[in-house]
């Protein structure tokens, strides 16, 4: 229906609205545009935390709850444009999450996928299953969905990661079901680094042995530090650049050489000093941690500073720009594996 409408016409329209509004009945027409957009136009803002400064309030947290009272100690990075739905993007949740020494955090499970990147702290582990993943700084870590988890930190330092799950997304769809375990803590059951060695280096046990312990779809959840950063570096000599986002590696599901799990993808990129990476929007909005070196990042013609440990959102169809002042190397994480999924996604290179 045209815009343009007669006084006459407004007044009935309006009478009609009131009318129905108690059958839960609503016109289309005056919702219309702002339902079918030509292009995403995101109610979320780009936002840059300074770890230092977020820090600093979980350590006071820290003083004040116990990770076991708190079930997990976190601080919600919440996009201003998203205030009070716990969310940085519209589709994805992400925290920064403390465990003190001689902490645990209690077992529990659901259907929410979630991984964590380690921000600090050396040698505390998430049980998955289970299974210990004694994290390291920078590791990536997955809890799949329905997967048992709990956390614990045996050193004398804190420990400190970014969660980021999908809970967004199972709030859409109505889907979150969850437990907890009568213990606080999941009994081992094989050791630590097992899962690793059977799924970790493009090998995988011989199908119907005993060793398929995990779940055939979703096998490995710790995707350490030490090899990635590693094969980054290996790229980087050898491989010619990409103008648009520098070296980049995408972390892989096993299973299937999709995304890691199935609503989250990540991957990390290396930016050589005095590189500026050409423009490019996509539309999933993307969860930047810096993991080494610092620059900026222009986002939708806005200048960013960005330095170690500092996390950033771009929402969908923001452009963005890096240029790396020194090495720069970036750990990124979005909705692009439920996007695609769904033939959703989209980026354009500018
Ligand atoms: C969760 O299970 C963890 O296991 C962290 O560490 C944050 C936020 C909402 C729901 C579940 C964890 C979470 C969470």
């Amino acid at each position: 229906m045209s815009s343009l409408k007669s006084n006459d016409q407004r007044v009935q329209l309006e009478q009609l609205y009131d009318a129905m509004a108690p059958e839960h009945l609503t016109p289309l027409w005056e919702v219309l545009h702002a339902l079918v957009l030509p292009e995403p136009s995101s109610p979320a803002k780009v936002h840059t935390w300074s770890y230092e400064a977020a820090r600093d309030f979980l350590m006071r947290a820290g003083d004040l709850i116990s990770a076991e009272q708190a079930e997990r100690r976190v601080l919600i990075l919440e996009n201003p444009g998203l205030e009070g739905q716990s969310a940085i993007t519209p589709s994805l949740y992400a925290g920064l999450q403390l465990i003190l020494p001689g902490e645990i955090a209690p077992c529990h499970r659901h259907t929410q996928c979630a991984l964590r990147f380690v921000m600090e702290g050396d040698g505390a582990y998430t049980t998955v299953d289970g299974e210990k993943a004694i994290m390291r700084p920078f590791d990536l870590v997955l809890t799949p969905g329905m997967q048992w988890h709990d956390h614990a930190n045996h050193t004398a330092k804190p420990m400190i990661w970014l969660d980021g799950l999908d809970i967004p997304t199972v709030r859409l769809f109505d889907a979150s079901f969850a437990e907890r375990l009568p213990e606080q803590v999941h009994p081992e059951t094989v050791a630590a680094g097992d899962t690793l060695a059977r799924y970790g280096g493009n090998m995988r046990p011989m199908r119907g042995s005993l060793a398929d312990r995990r779940p055939s779809h979703q096998p490995l959840f710790h995707y350490p530090y030490s090899a990635w950063r590693q094969n980054l570096a290996e790229l980087a000599n050898s491989a010619e650049i990409d103008p648009h986002l520098g070296h980049a590696l995408e972390f892989i599901n096993p299973a299937d050489g999709g995304p890691v799990m199935p609503t989250i993808a990540a991957h990390v990129r290396l930016l050589p000093a005095g590189f500026t990476s050409a423009p490019r929007r996509t539309s999933d909005g993307t969860i930047f941690v810096v993991v080494e070196g610092h620059g900026t990042a222009l986002v939708a013609g806005q200048e960013r500073a960005l330095g170690v440990r500092d996390i950033m959102v771009v929402p969908s169809w923001h452009e963005l720009q890096f240029t790396a002042e020194t090495d720069l190397v970036l750990f990124a994480m979005s909705d692009k594996a439920a996007q695609e999924k769904l033939r959703l996604y989209r980026e354009e290179r500018l």
